[in-house]
């Protein structure tokens, strides 16, 4: 018995102590060493998928519990030395139905917040901006087809001596995404030659970028920051170096962007697509 209170004792102070060092250890908007958890939510839908996650988590804890509690129960007080002669019952109506009936409940009890969290996420509201993120082998190509004619590359930075001191390796990159905090932002997504995928933890978003097909999706930032995320779907060689920046900014300084961009970027739809340049750039 003394094993089963230490193994209690030992649970219980591993599960405080992820608790407690969750929040140190998530990550705000990148990943960070010792991450056990999900990046810092930045979005109602990432909001949405922690307390899902979480309340899973406690779900399946218990089950989990009882599970074993009926196991040490059997083990303990059926075993051959202290329960010699076993008993012959074979049925036990009121428990067969219990045993049926309460995993139903539970999965209707899971199902139910599942499918509110799926339409939420696929049911775009309606967006202040539209982005559409292109992805190519390999780095991203995003326009603004709300906000002006222009479109700009997003490339890994290689050269970790050019990095910003608040650009983590492998993740920074030269043209971040900028958005405006707290407005709705609609995702469109395509691939230019083979398939990828636009994904940014802290916004709860994973989505392929699919040749030919565009595809949407949304959020709604609620914190100014720059949040990284990754191409998600193998895409080849430079798979790993094509991540994804998302600078979130106050509406104001959004709206200076905009208008540098528009000089920077103009877009002029007569000339060629910048692969060769992009491609000389990701060597
Ligand atoms: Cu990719």
């Amino acid at each position: 018995m003394l094993v089963f209170k230490r193994l209690t004792a030992a649970a219980v102070t591993i599960c405080a102590l992820m608790a407690g060092l969750d929040a140190v250890w998530a990550g705000d908007g990148k990943p960070s060493d010792w991450q056990i958890n999900f990046q810092q939510s930045a979005t109602p839908v990432m909001d949405d998928i922690v307390r899902f996650h979480t309340g899973l988590l406690y779900t399946i804890i218990a089950i989990a519990g009882f599970v074993l509690l009926l196991l040490v129960i059997v083990i303990v007080r059926f075993n051959a030395r202290s329960n010699p002669i076993p008993s012959r019952n074979t049925h036990n109506t009121l428990l067969e139905v219990a045993w049926t009936v309460i995993p139903v409940v539970i999965l209707v009890a899971i199902a139910v917040p599942s499918f509110r969290l799926l339409f939420l996420q696929l049911n775009t509201p309606q967006a202040d901006l539209t982005v559409k993120a292109t992805g190519k082998q390999w780095f991203w190509t995003y326009s603004y087809p709300d906000s002006g004619k222009f479109e700009f590359d997003s490339l890994m930075i290689r050269d970790v001596t050019k990095l910003r001191a608040d650009q983590p390796r492998l993740l920074g990159v030269d043209n971040e995404m900028v958005v405006p905090v707290n407005k709705t932002v609609r995702v469109l997504t395509i691939g230019a030659e083979v398939i990828h995928a636009f994904s940014v933890p802290s916004f709860g978003i994973k989505i392929d970028s699919v040749p030919g097909r565009i595809n949407e999706t949304w959020f709604k930032a609620t914190r100014e920051g720059i949040y990284y995320g990754q191409c998600s779907e193998l895409c080849g060689r430079e798979h790993a170096f094509m991540p994804i920046a998302v600078r979130v900014v106050s509406e104001q300084a959004f709206a200076t962007w905009v208008d540098e961009a528009k000089r920077k970027w103009a877009r002029d739809d007569s000339a060629p697509t910048n692969f060769a340049a992009a491609d000389q750039a990701t060597r």
